[in-house]
């Protein structure tokens, strides 16, 4: 997508803090952090939200999965943990169109979320 921010990260037009990178996925520093640990997971493939997605971006979620679990080991969040958090469509929060799962850390997380 020529205008969507996360596109422009990926052809890095804009940059970013890249944490992790491979053929289909980037995580990144969120550029906002609402904790010490605020990381955003993205599928470089333009998908806007989970009603978007198609039988065969199945594997891909599966490997963004792992990804954030892989960048999570590495920064010794196994004990502690996280909040993997996705906001979908304006009512959940979303602000930016193109999927993406924002990993929480570092702080004591609230349960249920505002
Ligand atoms: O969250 C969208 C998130 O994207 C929000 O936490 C800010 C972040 N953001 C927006 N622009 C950038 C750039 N350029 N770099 C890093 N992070 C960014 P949502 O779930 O859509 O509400």
């Amino acid at each position: 997508m020529e205008d969507c921010v996360f596109c422009r990260i990926v052809r890095k037009e804009i940059p970013a803090s890249i944490v992790y990178e491979d053929e289909e996925i980037l995580g990144f520093k969120d550029i906002n952090p609402v904790a010490p640990i605020h990381l955003l997971f993205i599928p470089k493939k333009h998908i806007a939200t989970f009603f978007d997605l198609a039988p065969e971006d199945e594997a891909l979620i599966g490997r963004l999965h792992r990804a954030v679990v892989q960048v999570a080991r590495e920064m010794g969040l196994e004990e502690q943990g996280f909040r993997l958090v996705a906001n979908c469509q304006r009512g959940g929060g979303q602000l930016i169109f193109h999927l993406h799962y924002h990993l929480i850390a570092g702080r004591p997380l609230n349960w249920p979320p505002g």
